[in-house]
């Protein structure tokens, strides 16, 4: 998925920036360029969980910055919290979490991620309680 080309000179400006944000973060594996995808989830989109503790698993198709992430869940009423991020160093792809959920019902989580390229990409996870 290369957003690098099309347009040159915007292609050239994303390149320095990516450089400018390895260079900060230091990252000195492999290196992988793209939007952050994502993969692989639990719960999957329209699953239906025991409650009430919901691990959260998020994996992507490319490391993502844990620190500057957000998950925020949507609860049955409609109210929204933020969801606390396990940062674990040995997974860079993936996002953990793990949810107590007490109140059975429909619920949404919604996911917001950096990668390493410095561009953000969001989606919804739907899911229900029982
Ligand atoms: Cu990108």
């Amino acid at each position: 998925m290369s957003h690098l080309g099309g347009n040159m000179s915007l292609g050239w400006i994303h390149l320095r920036r990516v450089t400018v944000t390895l260079a900060l973060l230091s990252v000195s594996t492999f290196l992988v360029f793209g939007h952050a995808i994502l993969v692989k989830s639990f719960p999957q989109a329209n699953e239906i969980v025991s409650g009430p503790v919901v691990p959260v698993a998020l994996t992507f198709n490319s490391r993502v910055d844990q620190a500057r992430s957000t998950l925020t869940l949507e609860n049955p009423d409609h109210s929204t919290s933020k969801v606390p991020i396990d940062v674990d160093r040995s997974s860079p792809e993936k996002l953990l979490s793990k949810l107590s959920l007490s109140t059975p019902g429909l619920y949404k989580l919604r996911w917001q991620v950096l990668a390493v390229d410095g561009h953000i990409t969001r989606g919804e996870i739907p899911f229900q309680v029982k």
